[in-house]
């Protein structure tokens, strides 16, 4: 019956990385069951490169610890192994490996990751030497909604231009766009999955966050932070068309608003 069992649990690595490889091939019932599109820029792909990298270095792992383990259980397994059990009390070189090797693995990966985090959370696009890209948008998260706040024809947030939205997008294509991203009650996180962008919302902060889309279409905005009851509604979209597209529909967007705030006759 040993037998049994070990061969059972050889199934965890068999199908575990059975399960991986055909979601990323897209095969049946797995469509659509691995990474979002990337329609991001450098950093996007970036991204990916280290998320696949560390999902190879955990699967060897992972699949060599699951080896070792159905070893073990068919080896020693009671029913064929007459010999009795020896125990022995812990191994100082053992533990030395066992602490070195994750800690230069670990240590390998902070350093191997510097220059990607620190051109997605760092070094924010700029306009010209010194002098950092204004925010597109700032966005509101809050329960269970993102405000948005464009800056209008001035390029800047705060003035008598603003157009507001909410849950609705709009980004150039093929530009640098930094969006600011504030909470007005509890804690969120504005992710883009297609863009590989996710920033805590943290209230009582500013944070900005910056990236480039690379093509046209209409994605997903969600919060990736436990909010509230009404967390799973908290979506919106974003629609990524060229300047030219973008400058009209903002336009449009401040056309309409004028229109809404000021249609009410006098006295009402
Ligand atoms: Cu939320």
């Amino acid at each position: 019956m040993g037998r049994f069992w070990s061969l059972l649990f050889l199934m965890v690595p068999i199908l575990g990385v059975l399960c991986f490889v055909w979601a990323m091939a897209g095969f049946w019932p797995m469509q659509n069951h691995w990474l979002p599109e990337n329609i991001g820029g450098a950093d996007a792909h970036a991204i990916d490169g280290l998320f696949l990298f560390i999902l190879g270095l955990t699967g060897v792992i992972f699949v060599a610890t699951g080896l070792v383990f159905f070893w073990f259980l068919w080896k020693y397994d009671a029913a064929v192994t007459t010999e009795p059990v020896k125990y022995f009390h812990g191994s100082h070189q053992l533990e030395v490996i066992w602490s070195i090797i994750p800690a230069a693995a670990l240590l390998f990966i902070a350093i191997f990751q510097m220059s990607v985090w620190a051109n997605t959370k760092i070094k924010r696009p700029e306009l010209s030497p010194g002098v950092a890209r204004p925010a597109l948008a700032e966005i509101t998260g809050r329960q269970f909604e993102w405000r948005i706040r464009y800056a209008g024809k001035d390029g800047i947030i705060g003035t008598e231009d603003d157009v507001f939205k909410v849950n609705d997008l709009h980004l150039p294509i093929n530009e640098d766009v930094v969006l600011l991203i504030k909470s007005q009650d509890v804690l969120h996180s504005f992710f883009l999955p297609h863009l590989r962008v996710k920033q805590d919302v943290v209230p009582g902060m500013q944070q900005f966050v910056w990236f480039q889309a690379k093509r046209p279409g209409t994605y997903d905005i969600v919060c990736a932070e436990l909010c509230g009851w009404g967390h799973y509604k908290m979506r919106g979209r974003f629609v990524v068309q060229n300047r030219a597209e973008f400058d009209k529909w903002l336009e449009q967007a401040w056309q309409e608003q004028e229109v809404s705030s000021f249609a009410l006759p006098a006295g009402e």
